[in-house]
């Protein structure tokens, strides 16, 4: 009986991760998401690590909650950009928000570019600090910009991410953005060796993500989402509160049936 509950469980797991996965991601006529990230294994060096069979495929191996994060136990994340490979690309910004009253605050401005990073922290008094560090001639980087909001700017450490365009304002939570379309895939890290742009080669570990934007409405957009590519670390995607509750009552109704079956 265990097993088929844990099998039913996997299940359900499996049918809400798939729900909450089916943004279609189409090649384009750029360079497609896809061979960003494949290049990301290739230009890591080492015969095991140039297999692009490892890397995750754009349209089904999606990370399921996208949608609103933590950052880890540290209070502090860096952001790297991988790529931008859009007309808009000088004026798309890119940064953090409240989950909850909304705030925003910036990590990088439209003049970011390629391998540029941005350190982000969240204090206990919900202070928000970045520091944006650009790269220079050499490909060392430099730090431009210090902030930090007041205390309490954010009521705690619970975000999503957004990408400011021309065109309004896209969110992780896809019922943030206006026709309630999905605009930002994640990829998950599982400890393949790969190689930013601007970096030596290093682990991508499982609390690291791959971010992809697409930075027009989905519906109205090539659905190339390598419009604004970015790796966020030490963070973890939040299962959001509807799928936890939906989850919970997956679950109650398996653990009652079961119930039921072993009663008779
Ligand atoms: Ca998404
Ligand atoms: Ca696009
Ligand atoms: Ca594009």
């Amino acid at each position: 009986m265990k097993s088929i509950k844990s099998l039913m469980a996997g299940v359900v797991l499996t049918a809400l991760a798939t729900a909450a996965n089916a943004t279609v991601i189409l090649p384009g006529s750029e360079t497609p998401l896809q061979q960003v990230i494949n290049s990301l294994y290739k230009s890591a060096g080492c015969p095991s690590c140039s297999d692009i069979t490892l890397a995750p495929n754009v349209n089904t191996d999606q990370y399921a909650y996208d949608e609103l994060w933590s950052i880890e136990a540290s209070g502090l994340s860096a952001a790297t950009i991988i790529i931008e490979i859009a007309g808009n690309s000088s004026t798309n910004t890119f940064g953090i928000y409240d989950a909850y009253n909304g705030n925003t605050v910036q990590l990088f401005g439209g003049p970011a570019d390629q391998a540029d990073q941005a350190l982000v922290s969240i204090s206990q008094t919900g202070q928000v600090t970045t520091v944006y560090l650009q790269r220079d001639g050499n490909g060392n980087l430099q730090a431009i910009n210090f902030w930090s909001s007041g205390s309490g700017y954010f009521t705690g450490n619970l975000f999503g991410y957004y990408l400011g365009t021309g065109g309004g304002t896209f969110y992780s939570e896809s019922n943030r953005n206006a026709d309630g379309a999905d605009q930002m895939v994640a990829f998950r890290g599982d400890g393949d060796t790969i190689r930013l742009p601007g970096n030596t080669p290093g682990v991508w570990g499982s609390s690291s993500y791959i971010l992809a934007w697409e930075d027009l409405r989905y519906n109205s957009s090539d659905k190339d989402f390598n419009d604004f590519v970015v790796y966020v670390e030490s963070v973890t995607g939040v299962a959001e509160p509807g799928t936890l509750a939906l989850l919970g009552l997956g679950l109650a109704g398996i653990g009652f049936a079961a119930r039921r079956r072993a009663k008779r």
